[in-house]
């Protein structure tokens, strides 16, 4: 595999278009990032089951860390004595961290927004926190993220309009002070801010302009994915797509399944993360490009065929089904492992197919010939 060249600052280019589909290269000191490009979610410091080396041989050339996990256990500061995030999980690619807004709202306890922050209970240990955005920029440049986000705040879908206002309009402030925390930073990183306002199209609108007017190097999009159907996220994509500076990164947050990163990328998406290769390789489940499989459904219970014959993964080329199955079934770590693997190698394939078909103006036809093989399936 040939890693992209290093640069000393941060920058982003695009190579090709088609449609609304770009494919380019965002480069930071440590790496560049080959875009539409897919971040596996290392949460804790580890993409759960895997060696980074394996991170990195299935062509991820970023990986995500949460602040909020991280600033419970170890701690930044005791993260930054010990050298950074890089060193200390032995990753030298880029990282990207989100802020933390997110994992408070849905995993700590007894948690209370105010303008000044976010206080909250550990979920860990019950401890009692404060985040503010200064804090949570602070906390990203301890752990030494090349990529970092605002501190924002996200609503679950569906909400009234005013509570995505309130949000939005809370997180456009919290942008500033971002941004203005972020100034004492090492050259070379970058602070992305985060579009809000629900499912709301004047409120996604008025949000993606004021953060473009701030002039960040790049912008996420939050707050969808979050119990709202499929097509009202895509209308929300489409919505604040022409209101993002063209030549900047588009980062969706939180997102999907590889049918969403399909049509997300189809409309402008260049970046995205999930847990659901990760996670769902812990619970079974393969993705393959004859669609999502569940290992431990009997049918597999005598299956001799690997997932797929053809990967040159050896998760997917080399363990027959009837194994996986039984690894699954037993309660094995080694069938999590392996389905991790799987999965996170398929999802890194499924972008690098998708950047060699923007550079070749036949991304639709991309799109048409994987859903097809998901429609066909194996049987
Ligand atoms: N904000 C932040 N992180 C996020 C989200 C968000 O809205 C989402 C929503 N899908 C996932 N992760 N800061």
């Amino acid at each position: 595999m040939t890693r992209p060249l290093s640069a000393d600052s941060f920058s982003f280019t695009l190579s090709a278009t088609c449609g609304a589909a770009r494919t380019g290269l965002v480069s930071t000191p440590r790496g560049a990032v080959r875009t539409p490009a897919f971040m596996p979610v290392g949460t804790a410091a580890t993409v759960k089951g895997l060696y980074f080396d394996q991170v990195k041989a299935a062509g991820a050339d970023i990986v995500l860390a949460n602040t909020y996990h991280l600033m419970l256990r170890p701690g930044a500061e005791r993260i930054a004595r010990l050298g950074g995030l890089h060193a200390f999980m032995r990753w030298d690619g880029p990282i990207l961290t989100d802020s933390g807004g997110f994992q408070v709202m849905s995993l700590s306890g007894l948690r209370k927004m105010s303008e000044q922050g976010v206080t909250f209970r550990s979920h860990v240990d019950g401890a009692y926190f404060e985040m503010s955005p200064e804090r949570s920029v602070e906390i990203q440049g301890l752990l030494g993220a090349d990529i970092q986000m605002q501190l924002d705040e996200c609503v679950r879908l569906p909400c009234a309009d005013e509570e995505a206002e309130r949000a939005m309009r809370l997180s456009l402030r919290w942008a500033e002070r971002s941004r203005r925390a972020f100034e004492t930073q090492p050259k070379g990183r970058a602070l992305f801010g985060i579009v809000q306002g629900g499912a709301v199209p004047t409120l996604r609108v008025e949000s993606a302009r004021a953060l473009a007017d701030m002039d960040f190097p790049g912008y996420s999009i939050g707050g969808l994915a979050v119990g709202e159907p499929q097509e009202v996220m895509l209308a929300m994509i489409e919505t604040v797509e022409p209101h993002l500076p063209a030549g900047k990164p588009r980062y969706l947050m939180g997102v999907g399944t590889p049918d969403d990163l399909l049509e997300s990328v189809a409309r402008g998406i260049d970046m995205f993360d999930c847990v659901m290769p990760t996670r769902s390789g812990r619970h079974a489940q393969a993705f393959t490009r004859f669609g999502r499989l569940n290992l431990k459904n009997a049918r597999h219970a005598e299956d001799p065929r690997p997932l797929d014959e053809t990967s040159d993964c050896p998760a997917l080329r080399d363990y027959s089904r009837a194994y996986l199955h039984h690894l699954v079934r037993c309660e094995e770590m080694l069938g999590s492992m392996l389905l991790t693997w799987a999965n996170v190698h398929y999802y890194q394939q499924l972008m690098a197919g998708a950047r060699a078909a923007i550079a070749a103006g036949r991304y639709g036809d991309y799109v048409a010939e994987v859903k097809e093989g998901w429609a066909r399936g194996d049987l």
